[in-house]
């Protein structure tokens, strides 16, 4: 039997799927032909859930440490045993050092809105310390809204219809792989396709231009591009006066901005540079797909804002297939009665995900003494590694770990408990890559003992006391919540009952959601941002070169580590399979760059700064620049956890967002 159900990965494409069930067990998962942006079609690593709900692997039983931490040894105990555990040691933490001295650290193993959002009404009524959900998206949200305000932006089947496509800091056949199909059918129209990427990554390899850029210097190239439209005399004069603010004060910051001195701080070829400007200016409707690698520079908010002001210049906004794509409908949104943040006591600190490290080794006053951990996996996905381990080795620190998978984290845990899959769990989703709304019902039981994540919830907050009706409440009447709460504009007229069928429903966002003005302060495109300049910003576009301090002899490199094709984040290393096929973790390293270390195609290379280091192999190739090396995805480095690409990442924060600056790193390498 086929039942419907909704991918649940952070990924921006949010698939619509068709799961085969046969006994109870999930068989065969492939793409809803009748999801109008799915299409029929998922990823390689979507044809794997069958192996990652059943991967015999799979956690079903509560588990409690039995030797030391961190040595991975448990032993079964039931459901009682564990939520009484936790739940007293919550009770002792909050009595001995105040309830701030817990922290939840939670991010998108699961993106259904119920689940993914179920802990947060019981960590306000306990009154722990909050998590600011930084690590992903908000340096490039920030830098976006800046320019051209918040919201949806260009949705991105209308790229159809574009003559000049720009995938800008995007894996898109990677990471965003339902967006190709709307790009190759403007190709079979005489579109072509650039991208702007330090490394030639499986999308660049695709392009019929490559600009390969040092990492970090996109705002340098946006102001080389907009000194060519101007010089040129490639604007739209009309939608410049009409519709933007501080055209004159930008003209004056481009003036210093000339193509070979924006080709030199970007190390590329000045006739590169003039192409894609002239490219860019001439074409009939320009479209932009940006991702959110350039944001992940420290400088990354400056660097999406210069971005997403180019389509201003020439009004990529009027004609059909120009625009540009940031983010999508978002569905909607979070019920403020399940998140009750109203019960969060006054003055609750606030942790930034990013430094977790920090929190769990230098925080004081009161110091974290418990972390609950759910739907992320920390020892693999944040930043500076050896610190992060540091932390989850403190004896005195009491951690769960919610999870399906004996992941790196999940062996640093005092109690597992075992978390049912999204084919588990009924859920709501929206999506940030295209702009349907989608309700997904359970198709199997939970595997073994596994439990949801809202019901882990609830049971916990019974054992506290808490009576509020939130804790009350089924999963069913939380999915209904949503819908009927929705605070989303986009929800007005969608068709709950559709929805409540297992339909696919599109919000009503406009294709252009430009088309009747932008959300910035003065509703225009902002050239000069009184905003920035408040926060203490460059109110315009700024470029300047910039030298990252840890740079020099010691570490000549730059290190990005961006998706694997096979990974999501560090999901997915638990199919052996994949596993396989992957054959661990390599950093591409330009020939040249290889052959001054004595360093040969396979060879095992030892990769290192000042914060730490990862042995991987070598792949030599000329697809990466001679002055960086690319180390793609987040692999479980099995015996030794925490000793992936995160052991060279830093806590540093974005100039905006307070963002995690995953692909700014000084790193050298050395036969291992
Ligand atoms: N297969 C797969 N798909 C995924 C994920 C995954 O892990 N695997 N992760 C999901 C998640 S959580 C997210 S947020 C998205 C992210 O999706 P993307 O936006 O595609 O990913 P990023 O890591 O932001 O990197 C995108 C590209 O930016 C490049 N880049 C790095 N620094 C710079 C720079 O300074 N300038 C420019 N122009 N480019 C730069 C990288 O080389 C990379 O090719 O993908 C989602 N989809
Ligand atoms: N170096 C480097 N680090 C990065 C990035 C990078 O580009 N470079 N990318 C960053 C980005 S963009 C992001 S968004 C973060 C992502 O950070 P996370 O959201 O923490 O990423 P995941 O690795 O997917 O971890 C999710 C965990 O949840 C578990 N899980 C998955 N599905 C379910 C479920 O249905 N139920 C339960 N109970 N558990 C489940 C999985 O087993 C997995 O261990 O990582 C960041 N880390
Ligand atoms: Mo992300």
């Amino acid at each position: 039997m086929w039942k419907r159900a909704v991918c649940t990965k952070d990924c921006p494409d949010t698939c619509g799927l068709l799961v085969k069930v046969e006994d109870g067990r999930i068989v065969k998962v492939k793409g809803d032909p009748d999801h109008p942006y799915t299409q029929g079609f998922i990823c390689r690593k979507g044809a794997r859930f069958p192996e990652h709900v059943h991967g015999e692997a799979r956690l079903t039983t509560p588990l409690r440490r039995t030797g030391p931490k961190g040595s991975g040894e448990f032993a079964p105990v039931t459901w009682d045993e564990a939520l009484d555990e936790v739940a007293a040691n919550i009770r002792r933490v909050a009595d001995e050092y105040g309830p701030e001295a817990i922290l939840p650290y939670s991010y998108a193993g699961h993106m259904g809105l119920v689940h993914r959002h179920a802990g947060h009404a019981f960590f306000n009524k306990l009154g722990a310390s909050a998590l600011g959900y930084t690590i992903c998206g908000p340096a490039a949200t920030a830098g976006f809204k800046a320019s051209l305000g918040s919201g949806p932006s260009t949705e991105i089947q209308e790229s159809a219809q574009s003559d000049y496509i720009v995938i800008w800091g995007n894996n898109t056949l990677v990471t965003n792989v339902h967006a190709w199909p709307h790009f190759t059918a403007a190709r079979k129209n005489g579109a072509r396709i650039v991208v702007i990427d330090p490394y030639r990554n499986p999308t660049a390899a695709e392009a019929d231009l490559h600009l390969m850029l040092r990492p970090g210097t996109d705002a340098a190239l946006a102001l080389g591009v907009m000194r060519v439209l101007m010089d040129e005399d490639l604007l739209d004069r009309e939608f410049i006066a009409e519709r933007t603010i501080g055209f004159d004060a930008l003209k004056e910051r481009v003036a210093q901005w000339p193509v070979s001195r924006a080709a030199e701080v970007c190390g590329l070829d000045e006739a590169a540079v003039l192409a894609f400007a002239r490219g860019y200016g001439r074409a009939r409707a320009p479209y932009i797909r940006t991702g959110w690698g350039p944001a992940r520079q420290l400088r990354g908010g400056m660097a999406m804002r210069a971005i997403s002001l180019l389509p201003a210049l020439v009004n990529a906004f009027g004609p059909p297939g120009g625009g540009i794509t940031r983010s999508l409908g978002g569905g909607p949104g979070k019920a403020a009665s399940l998140l009750r943040t109203d019960l969060r006591p006054e003055g609750t600190r606030t942790v930034n995900m990013v430094r977790l490290g920090h929190a769990l080794t230098e925080l004081t006053d009161p110091p974290v003494k418990l972390l609950y951990n759910y739907l992320s996996n920390p020892a693999a996905v944040a930043p500076q590694s050896a610190v992060v381990m540091r932390g989850l080795a403190r004896e005195d620190l009491f951690t769960v770990v919610q999870e399906m998978y004996m992941t790196d984290t999940a062996k640093f845990a005092d109690v597992i408990l075992p978390g049912a899959s999204f084919l588990e769990v009924g859920d709501v989703y929206g999506s940030y890559g295209h702009n349907y709304v989608q309700v997904a019902r359970p198709v199997i039981d939970p595997v073994g003992q596994s439990r949801p994540t809202l019901r882990i919830f609830q049971d916990l907050a019974a054992r506290l006391g808490f009576t509020e009706e939130v804790f009350t409440l089924t999963e069913a009447q939380c999915i209904e919540r949503t819908l009927a709460e929705s605070e989303s504009e986009y929800m007005a007229g969608v068709d709950l009952d559709a929805l409540r069928a297992g339909d696919p429903v599109r919000l009503s966002v406009p294709a252009n959601p430009y088309a009747d003005g932008f959300r910035t302060p003065s509703g225009k495109v902002e050239f000069f941002s009184q905003s920035m300049a408040d926060q203490g910003l460059d109110p315009l576009p700024d470029g300047e070169p910039w030298r990252d301090p840890e740079g020099g002899d010691a570490f000549p490199l730059e290190c990005l580590t961006p998706p694997h094709p096979l990974l999501l984040n560090s999901a997915f290393n638990e199919v052996e399979a994949i596993r396989e096929r992957i054959g661990g973790p390599r950093a591409l390293i330009h020939p040249r760059t290889a052959s001054a270390r004595g360093i040969v195609q396979d060879a095992r290379i030892r990769v290192f700064n000042g914060r730490g280091e990862t042995v991987v192999r070598a792949e030599v190739t000329e697809d990466t620049r001679e002055d960086l090396l690319v180390i793609e995805g987040l692999h479980w480095p099995g015996e030794r956890p925490g000793t992936g690409s995160n052991q060279l990442t830093s806590q540093r924060i974005t100039d905006m967002g307070d963002t995690c600056a995953f692909h700014c790193n000084r790193v050298e390498v050395e036969p291992a």
